[in-house]
């Protein structure tokens, strides 16, 4: 659909056509892109093909339109750095609902509204939001395209930031269509920065509307997303569909869709193993999935830094895929002396977000060196000196990359693997051990489900706030947080191989405020101990709370952490241990009768092992 108002010299008018792919899916696909054309008219669609030339023409166009700057190129070549509108910098909990028809299927911890109110709801906003823009129409796949545990999808938006970063965090393009025309079921997405341009109109750089709405139907796989260009908000195929839809998919399909990273450990001896760990947002996944050990001998292989689909295989096992093709990364902490791996993965082809620009026309963030440059433009467009007391790059700015590009990435990223281990985490300056062993799979879900974590800049709120958020699925779960605790302890029952289950914690401060262990590439040596464990290598002391390290059995060789420390990180605070136990059960009751009895169960025992330690 060409509008008069097309910019003909607009690069990517070359692209776009509505494929010509013949398949009894494809007319629901038409249908459903013109319905959304006929509520939301835009002056143009352009189906996306997903070619590096159409890429190219997106991205000399949004260099155009002043939406990205791109970078100096012999020091970051194809890379490209975006400033958000100020107040769209994360992803937003409160503006986000799941839409279920039943409201306890949604359950205490998410937003909901009726169905057909939030359809009321949504529907005068997206009337002629797209308006003077063009909509894009992007068909994706979560996991290999015709990968035996991956997914499709189409994205709706009016984003060209969106689509880009589509394009790195899923495979997109003709293949999609092709297989949606065949017939292979898809989700629909629908997105819109909300920002309608009348004739004579000037654009913004970032456009957004202070309305936001992250909304999800459930019942009907359908999301839409309203007033937000930002990550999560944006790319909907990630936390959107791969998390709370997918979770849903996997309550009523017998598998499940995860917070997790996802990394394949090979031991000195060339054994390799694969774990998966649950942190909370900048909580250090992709530093974990990038780990480089510093002890001997170890190594580490990406698969996956952010989402893992976890499904039963034939022989029992559970298998494990990374989803996405790309990581959205935390840029602040990312540097030399912390995670080698992400540097050297954002060489080039990277579409930066929030960051700092150097005179150069490179960019800095806190972390990246130890010393700032002593000028730089901040991630407002405003000048920057060491002593401005505030932030260069906002806390959660982040970096957008092909996963491929990371040094450290398997060569078989895009397939199964079996999982050996499950770590759940958290930021926790008090109470919780460097690591903890659960005795069982029953414990494991019943410690993943009391996780709480300091809160970070990934979300609104106040940072450092400790708040639940078990699995780390609190603002991912699509469904009643208490039935994804039952489904949990049901797929004990459909893998006879279990993985087995660990807590761990990086973020143990001592009272002078410090970090007491020095984590990132150290991290390896409580791995060392999990892998030793299910060798039968490695020895263990019951506690109250779960099985530790024995003394001398944490590999500490040629760091320095005292003796002090090391018991402070270990230490189990009876008391403190027993008011969490307390806070459990609040938590617990707000889910009345769809608690697990099996998680009661584990609370009564815990708080035994504690009254009686
Ligand atoms: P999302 O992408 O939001 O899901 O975050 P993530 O869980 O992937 O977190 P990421 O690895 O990006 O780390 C977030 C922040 O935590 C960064 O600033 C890291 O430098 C910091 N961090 C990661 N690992 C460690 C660690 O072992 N110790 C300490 N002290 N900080 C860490
Ligand atoms: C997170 O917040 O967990 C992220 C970033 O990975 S976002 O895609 O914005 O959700
Ligand atoms: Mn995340």
């Amino acid at each position: 659909i060409e509008s008069p108002t097309a910019r003909a010299a607009s690069p990517l008018a070359a692209f776009g056509a509505r494929p010509e792919i013949q398949g009894p899916g494809m007319a629901a696909l038409v249908a459903w892109v013109e319905e959304i054309a006929a509520l939301t008219r835009p002056d143009r669609i352009h189906w996306v093909d997903g070619s590096p030339e159409e890429n190219e023409a997106l991205l000399t166009q949004m260099v155009a339109d002043g939406t990205l700057i791109p970078l100096n190129h012999d020091k970051r070549p194809g890379s490209y750095l975006a400033r958000s509108d100020e107040g769209d910098v994360a992803r937003l909990e409160s503006r986000t609902f799941i839409c279920s028809e039943k409201q306890e299927d949604a359950g205490p911890t998410n937003n909901w509204a009726e169905p057909a109110e939030m359809r009321a709801t949504l529907r005068p906003l997206f009337e002629g939001s797209m308006r003077g823009r063009t909509m894009f129409v992007v068909p994706f796949s979560m996991g290999k395209i015709g990968g035996p545990i991956s997914q499709l999808g189409v994205q709706i938006t009016d984003s060209p930031y969106a689509v880009a970063s589509i394009g790195i965090m899923t495979r997109v393009g003709i293949a999609v269509t092709e297989r949606i025309a065949q017939g292979a079921p898809w989700v629909r997405t629908v997105h819109s920065v909300g920002a309608p341009l009348r004739a004579g109109d000037e654009d913004v750089a970032w456009p957004s509307n202070d309305e936001k709405y992250i909304v999800h139907f459930p019942d009907t796989l359908e999301v839409w997303s309203f007033g937000s260009g930002y990550g999560g908000n944006a790319i909907l195929a990630k936390k959107c569909y791969a998390l709370r839809i997918a979770s849903v998919l996997g309550r009523d399909q017998g598998w499940l869709a995860e917070h997790m990273l996802l990394i394949r450990v090979i031991d000195p001896q060339g054994r390799a193993y694969h774990a998966a760990a649950a942190f909370p947002s900048a909580c250090g996944k992709t530093n974990l999935a990038m780990l480089r050990p510093t002890i001997p001998g170890w190594r580490v292989e990406t698969l996956g830094d952010d989402i893992t689909w976890i499904r039963p295989g034939e022989d029992g096992r559970l298998y494990a895929i990374n989803p996405e093709a790309g990581f959205f990364g935390v840029a602040p902490g990312t540097g030399e002396a912390t995670n080698v791996t992400a540097v050297e993965t954002l060489w080039g082809n990277v579409l930066f977000t929030n960051v700092a620009l150097t005179d150069d026309g490179d960019v800095w963030w806190e972390g990246l060196t130890e010393e700032p440059p002593a000028h730089l433009i901040d991630w407002r467009g405003e000048d920057w000196t060491p002593d401005a007391g505030r932030p260069a790059a906002h806390p959660n700015s982040r970096f957008t990359v092909s996963a491929s590009q990371a040094p450290s990435i398997a060569d078989d990223w895009e397939e199964a693997v079996p999982l050996d281990v499950i770590l759940f985490g958290g930021r926790r300056a008090t109470n919780v051990p460097l690591v903890v062993e659960a005795f069982d799979w029953e414990h494991g879900v019943f410690l993943g489900s009391n996780i709480s974590s300091e809160r970070t800049a990934a979300a609104e709120g106040k940072v450092g706030e400790l708040r639940r958020d078990p699995f780390a699925m609190m603002p991912f779960c699509g469904y009643n947080m208490a039935d994804y605790f039952a489904h949990w302890l049901e797929m004990g029952d459909l893998a006879s191989e279990l993985p087995k289950v660990y807590q761990v914690n990086w973020f143990r401060r001592g009272s002078d405020g410090r970090f007491l262990w020095p984590g990132f590439g150290d991290n390896s040596r409580v791995i060392d101990w999990i892998i030793r464990r299910l060798q039968g290598e490695a020895e263990a002391v019951v506690t109250p709370i779960g099985l530790v390290p024995a003394p001398r059995s944490l590999n500490l060789d040629g760091i320095d952490v005292s003796r002090q420390d090391l018991d402070e990180l270990f230490a189990i605070d009876v008391d403190a241990w027993l008011e969490e136990a307390d806070l459990t059960e609040e938590f617990y009751d707000l889910f009345g009768e769809r608690t697990p009895a099996e998680l009661r169960v584990q609370l009564q025992e815990l708080r035994t092992r504690l009254q009686t330690a």
